[in-house]
């Protein structure tokens, strides 16, 4: 295994498409080896630009993506699209609702489209994303854009994977609107109006105007920019937004501090799936904490005294195993931490 492994790492370091491809989809069915293979490609990441794209189905991302593809490319840049919307068109094989342009771009050895719907175990989908743009990122390519459906879920989203937020918009998004006012949605870093073509996107702006102005407006004012995306209008000036916004978060010391901020939530959201795993078998499994269980049933315990004690019988069972082990315990760290160094994640 580690000698197929390490020809599939070279190869994807070497910017090669299937090696990526074939990466992705280890990653996507939480193969153990493509753990590996993100663990022997990760000093290399961190080196490509990473946009996301948010916003209500239908707004126009894939359609602007498309737009923004050919713009990277005439500028020579290479690009990867991770799509994360189960609706999206690149399924379908119809971006752009043009299937020529469309076949262009999976011919061209500098862009890789790829589209994730659903998944296994591991985490989830955010988890699952986040792992497959780092292997585009370790892959060299230049650029990645990222299209996720929505406005902002509570757990570790993969939007706030990226270094810059657009949020895609089209006249008539009122929720969207609602959402930015209420604060459930953090403001984005660019704010797209995308079907400007329509009669009412001049009142969109202009709503939007008075959201951003209700926030407190220091630092990077948020652009708005009106696209046409099914037309390629608009779409050098969004680049340019997205390019200064770049700039801007590099030049602030920004950038660094929101990939650590952003890598924590990673680490976290990993360690929290996994714990609550090793939870979920130890309620299975142990007839002690059914018994909590059952109580909490029986309306004698409350659900967060169960907890707390769910807690701590697991840390007990740790300790446990800990003195069982005993004399041993120092040869077992350090087999520990050699097994870190190698450690595949269960599934
Ligand atoms: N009129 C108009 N339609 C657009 C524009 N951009 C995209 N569309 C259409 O809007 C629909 C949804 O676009 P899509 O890119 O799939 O949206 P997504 O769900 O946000 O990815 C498609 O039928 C597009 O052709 C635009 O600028 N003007
Ligand atoms: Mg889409």
């Amino acid at each position: 295994m580690p000698g197929a492994d390490e020809s599939l790492a070279q190869r994807l370091l070497a910017g090669d498409r299937r090696a990526l491809a074939r990466g992705i989809t280890l990653v996507e069915n939480d193969d153990p080896d493509g753990w590996a293979l993100v663990k022997e490609v990760y000093p290399r990441t961190g080196r490509a630009a990473i946009l996301g794209f948010t916003g209500p189905p239908g707004a126009g991302k894939s359609t602007l993506l498309g737009a923004l593809i050919k713009l990277e490319r005439s500028r020579d840049r290479t690009v990867a699209v991770l799509s994360i919307d189960p609706t999206s068109p690149f399924t379908q094989g119809a971006l752009l609702g043009d299937r020529i342009r469309l076949s262009d771009h999976f011919l061209d050895p500098g862009v890789y489209i790829r589209s994730m719907a659903s998944r296994g175990a591991l985490g989830g989908l955010s988890e699952a994303s986040l792992q497959a743009a780092l292997l585009m990122d370790a892959a060299g390519r230049d650029v990645i854009l990222l299209e996720t459906v929505g406005v902002g879920q509570a757990e570790v989203d993969i939007i706030d994977h990226a270094d810059t937020v657009a949020l895609v918009l089209m006249p008539g998004s009122g929720d969207s609107i609602q959402a930015l006012k209420a604060g459930v949605m953090e403001i984005p870093d660019v704010i797209v109006v995308n079907k400007a073509d329509h009669p009412l996107t001049d009142t969109m702006v202009r709503e939007i105007k008075n959201v951003l102005a209700l926030g407190p407006q220091v630092g990077w004012e948020v652009p708005i920019v009106k696209t046409e995306a099914v037309r390629g209008e608009g779409i050098e000036e969004l680049a340019e937004k997205l390019t200064e916004h770049h700039a801007y978060v590099e030049a602030e010391g920004t950038l660094s501090e929101r990939r650590r901020r952003n890598l924590m939530n990673e680490v976290l959201a990993l360690a929290a799936f996994r714990m609550r795993r090793e939870l979920e078998a130890s309620v299975r499994d142990d007839p002690a904490t059914r018994e909590l269980l059952d109580r909490v049933v029986a309306r004698e315990l409350d659900p967060a005294s169960a907890a707390t004690a769910v807690l701590e019988r697991r840390a007990e069972e740790l300790a446990a195993s800990d003195r069982t082990e005993g004399l041993a315990a120092t040869e077992r760290t350090e087999e520990l931490s050699a097994a870190e160094r190698t450690e595949e994640p269960a599934r």
